[in-house]
């Protein structure tokens, strides 16, 4: 078996920009812990931002769930990611032709590429997507993760879909750092693995999302980030629950793959 890897290590094995910054300060804030904000209410989403930051690693947000968005969102948003170190992600889920992507990317109300260090997109469309989006993306150095696999019951998006997924990523390492997947499915080190549908007690929501526990995704599936959100954000105190959440995230990192030294 091979030498498990730290994430400093891993920073050293990529010259994506994004990932680098991303695994040095998980590891110097100890957390691989992304909060999903899924709020209708911008100033609740910056709230949580500002009260969550000194937890997670990422913020993950849905920026067309906001019902009182203000083209300041993004400005005020980065302003407290450089307080807290975090990386911003907006979970957009591209999924049209190259150019489209390319437009609702850079464009619309939100301008998305303005503010966010890493999207996601489907690979449904073939590598056109991936072409369109690095146009606006990789100029400005962000990222792009790939939709590998989904959390929720009855996806498609698995077998020869995932494994397209991970050659694709391979074949665009240079703006790609990663996937959102329910496991590790990529031996290369400098990809990041993030995985949503995560709960201290498994289960199901009543829409098909699919819980499972961070032992399993983090431990037993060797995915590198746990995205969660209703866990956290609906918590009595989501504060306290956060810190719950970095602190299990780390420990299962730190023993699966048996590096010294714990939170
Ligand atoms: P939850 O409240 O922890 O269920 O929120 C999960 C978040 O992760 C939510 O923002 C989803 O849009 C997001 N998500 C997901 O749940 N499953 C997926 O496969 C992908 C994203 Br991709």
């Amino acid at each position: 078996m091979k030498e498990p890897l730290s994430f400093l290590k891993r920073a050293s094995l990529t010259r994506h920009p994004v990932a680098q910054k991303l695994f040095k300060l998980m590891e110097d804030k100890k957390s691989n812990l992304a909060v999903a904000a899924d709020s209708a209410s911008q100033k609740h989403v910056l709230e949580l931002a500002e009260h969550l930051g000194p937890f997670i690693c990422v913020f993950k947000t849905h920026v067309d769930i906001l019902s009182d968005f203000t083209p300041d969102f993004g400005k005020q948003l980065q302003d407290v990611a450089k307080r807290h170190q975090f990386i911003i992600f907006e979970d957009r889920k591209f999924a049209d032709i190259g150019q489209t992507s390319a437009l609702q990317y850079a464009g619309g109300l939100y301008r998305i590429a303005d503010w966010a260090d890493l999207i996601n997109a489907h690979i449904v469309p073939g590598p056109g997507i991936i072409e369109g989006l690095k146009t606006i993306g990789f100029p400005k150095g962000q990222g792009l993760l790939l939709l590998a696999e989904m959390s929720s019951q009855g996806t498609l998006a698995k077998g020869a879909y995932t494994r397209k997924a991970a050659q694709l990523a391979d074949q665009f390492a240079n703006y790609v750092m990663g996937f959102i997947s329910l496991r590790k499915i990529s031996e290369n080190p400098a990809f990041i693995h993030m995985t949503p549908g995560v709960k201290l007690n498994p289960g199901k929501d009543a829409l098909g999302q699919r819980y499972r526990t961070v032992e399993e995704i983090i431990a037993n599936n060797l995915s590198d980030i746990l995205i969660v959100g209703r866990d956290i954000t609906h918590a009595k105190n989501p504060i306290e629950q956060a810190l719950l959440y970095q602190q299990a995230g780390w420990e299962a990192y730190k023993q699966s793959r048996q590096l010294k030294g714990s939170f």
